[in-house]
């Protein structure tokens, strides 16, 4: 093993959302998000759970906070339930809801970490969704609103602004898929749903620059390498088309103010748009989305490796399928890849050339629980962490501007619609006792965080 040092300054974190650690939906005014209604709904959540109680981190965020000073994190990366701010989406604002936050804010600033306040990570406010969710434009406005209420109380604190997570997962998992709430099959929807959350996105950048001195915003993107099977053509063509709905179809309007043409094609022919120019997309939209912004986050877990595969009836065209991979998985059957965080981040430096990027999400779920001895020995989790902050260590030494690296996540907590099947946290929750226990990847992560290295493959 060599030993690989860091940048002074690289940021170090971990990273959570609200839905799947806070509990408590109905204190302090809080109201119904969409995730409270998928979770209510029989069948939806594999468990059955919701997340009325999670981690309970409402009322133990003290807690939490002191595992991450013992963790010796540089920076917290969480976020902001929009229906604790904005109980019906827009309108009256919820002060207390506000409070939370604004107590966590300077709870962390005494504690020398800085906040990564995420706007977005899918909680959507119900009423919202009842007026059509990210399938209608208004909600695009309303999101500019909610950025502006959050941005004005804590902009003074807050530095580091993230307008939305995962834009794939909003659209194409709960407006395409169905798995994610609102629980939507509409493909149509989703290509809707994209390109508002997109132009919402846009809209708020210069919103939270206006409230928040020396802003620095991003949007965060889980972005998936893909590879072809093989060298066949056809194998490439399932990749192109892959890598256009799955990554470029929103790289390209960020940094390139403009959806990927031989995508769309893909879209029409698959009878998912009409023929002709989008119809969604006004004029300005697209300058909108592209507006500058301070850093791009990648979430990055796996690579995919795509092979053509004809579907006959369902549809009459090549269909991109991942192929189960040989090699080992972690417990959401997702490939350990440490090599392809390393391509993907410097694919992303040379193609779309972000002013900087931080890695906002990288973990594996594995099941480890205590021992007699109430020892938690996650050493698969140990050495997904060392290899791929190793790939980290070598995207920088490729000339990637990196920042900085999140660890998702800090607590076991609300896998969405795995329910708390999956524990991807650094740290144990016993969900009877909501007892809480760093497991051996918070030390070794603890260790490479205060030595700023990570020991690599020689
Ligand atoms: O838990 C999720 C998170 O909310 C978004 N990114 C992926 C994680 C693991 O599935």
């Amino acid at each position: 093993m060599s030993t690989r040092v860091f940048p002074d300054g690289f940021l170090w974190g971990v990273a959570t959302s609200a839905f799947q650690i806070e509990g408590a939906p109905e204190e302090d005014g809080r109201g119904e998000s969409i995730w409270d209604r998928l979770a209510a709904t029989p069948g939806r959540i594999a468990d059955g759970s919701d997340g009325r109680v999670a981690c309970d981190h409402y009322h133990r965020w003290p807690e939490d906070l002191e595992l991450l000073t013992r963790l010796g994190v540089g920076a917290y990366r969480f976020s902001v339930a929009w229906p604790r701010v904005l109980p019906g989406g827009r309108g009256a604002l919820n002060v207390r809801g506000l409070d939370f936050y604004d107590r966590l804010v300077d709870a962390l600033l005494e504690r020398s970490i800085l906040p990564m306040v995420t706007l977005y990570h899918w909680d959507l406010p119900q009423p919202l969704q009842d007026r059509g969710g990210w399938g209608a434009r208004d909600t695009a406005h309303a999101f500019v609103d909610y950025a502006d209420a959050v941005s004005r109380r804590l902009g003074d604190r807050v530095r580091h602004w993230i307008t939305h997570n995962e834009p794939w997962c909003i659209a194409t998992l709960g407006h395409e898929q169905g798995e994610h709430a609102p629980g939507h099959r509409d493909p149509a929807e989703a290509l809707r749903a994209a390109h508002h959350v997109l132009l919402s996105h846009g809209w708020a950048v210069p919103v939270l620059r206006r409230n928040s001195q020396a802003a620095e915003v991003g949007i965060v993107l889980n972005l998936v390498p893909p590879e072809p099977a093989s060298p066949s053509p056809a194998d490439r063509e399932a990749t192109r088309r892959f890598d256009g709905s799955f990554n470029r179809w929103y790289l390209d309007p960020i940094f390139r103010g403009a959806y990927p043409e031989d995508a769309i094609q893909d879209r029409v022919r698959a009878g998912h748009l009409a023929p002709g120019p989008l119809p969604f997309v006004e004029a300005g939209d697209l300058a909108a989305i592209a507006g500058p912004i301070d850093f791009l986050g990648v979430n990055y877990y796996n690579r995919a490796v795509l092979r053509s595969e004809v579907v006959p009836e369902a549809e009459n065209a090549p269909r991109a399928v991942p192929l189960p991979p040989a090699s080992e998985l972690t417990d959401m059957g997702w490939e350990v890849h440490p090599r392809g965080l390393r391509a993907l981040l410097l694919r992303v430096h040379r193609e779309y050339r972000p002013p900087r990027i931080f890695v906002t999400e990288n973990g594996a779920a594995y099941a480890d629980g205590p021992d007699a001895a109430g020892h938690v020995a996650d050493a698969r989790r140990v050495e997904y962490l060392r290899g791929h902050l190793a790939a980290c260590a070598g995207a920088l030494a490729d000339g990637v501007p990196l920042a900085g690296y999140f660890y998702w996540s800090l607590l076991d907590n609300f896998e969405w619609a795995h329910g708390y099947t999956k524990r991807f946290g650094l740290v144990w929750v016993d969900y009877a006792t909501l007892a809480r226990t760093p497991k051996a990847s918070f030390s070794s992560y603890r260790d490479v965080i205060s030595r700023n290295a990570v020991e690599d493959e020689p």
